[in-house]
């Protein structure tokens, strides 16, 4: 029986990752650190989850070496944070479609609505309060985020963390993804899966979601049989139930 509902944010909740990569780059021009990142160079960074351990890897990748590495990426991380808030202040960050709709209706159903997220605590309150206001964080019955957990996705324990607070067991929710990380976190909770792939992760592997597709009304209507194109508690429902995985293969490019 579905009791909750728990939402990845960046790529799923909203179209983030470009605005964390402008905000990235304005922190490396910022400290005057001589490169940026480019779309398609930030696509395959995207693989490692958590900006630190992102700009981290990327030091490692390049063989970047500098003083003090951790507090310079502290810092770098900070720079970003903060470019970023400035960046969701200056632009209208939508909801991805039927996002919204979902959560307002699990509210009124009693159905809990949660987050699962390597992002930066900071970066939620910048997407959230916009849309539903300063008292946003009343909303959700937990919010696991990459600051309250360390370890970052694909590892399941900010979903494991987040089922602990809702007191609740892997079948009694529902998962919201947009990235293969994110998939396996979920899986490896042994939670059931929607994946909503967008331009970083359209290539990912996502055969072991429960249903994938371009939004949610792309999985609605696959899942059923192109019966509805409304992604409603009632689908959230029957997908629980659903025994079959959803055998989503490769998107071509
Ligand atoms: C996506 C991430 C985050 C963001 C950048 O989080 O991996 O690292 O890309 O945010 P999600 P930070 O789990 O919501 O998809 O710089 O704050 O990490
Ligand atoms: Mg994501």
């Amino acid at each position: 029986m579905l009791k909750a509902l728990i939402f990845d944010i960046d790529g799923t909740v909203a179209e983030t990752e470009m605005l964390h990569l402008r905000a990235f780059n304005l922190a490396f021009e910022f400290l005057n650190l001589g490169f940026v990142w480019s779309k398609a160079e930030y696509k395959m960074l995207l693989d490692v989850c958590g900006g630190k351990e992102r700009i981290a890897h990327y030091f490692a990748m390049n063989n970047l070496e500098f003083r003090n590495e951790e507090i310079l990426i502290a810092k770098i991380h900070a720079a970003k944070t903060k470019f970023y808030a400035d960046l969701m202040c200056r632009g209208e960050m939508e909801f991805r479609p039927q996002i919204k709709a979902l959560m307002l209706e699990a509210k009124s159903k009693n159905i809990k609505i949660a987050i699962a997220t390597t992002t930066s605590a900071a970066n939620l309150d910048a997407l959230f309060a916009p849309i539903f206001t300063n008292d946003w964080r009343k909303m959700f019955a937990s919010i696991c985020d990459g600051d309250k957990i360390k370890e970052k996705k694909p590892n399941p324990k900010v979903y494991s963390q987040c089922l602990a607070e809702l007191g609740l067991n892997p079948n009694q929710v529902l998962a919201f993804e947009d990235s293969q990380n994110g998939l396996c976190a979920a899986n490896r909770a042994g939670i059931k899966t929607v994946i909503t792939h967008n331009r970083f992760t359209f290539d990912q592997n996502f055969t072991d979601a429960i249903v994938c597709g371009g939004d949610l009304g792309d999985c609605a209507a696959q899942f059923s049989n192109g019966r509805t194109r409304i992604f409603n508690l009632a689908i959230c429902n029957e997908l629980l139930s659903a025994k079959e995985l959803g055998k989503c293969h490769l998107q071509t490019a």
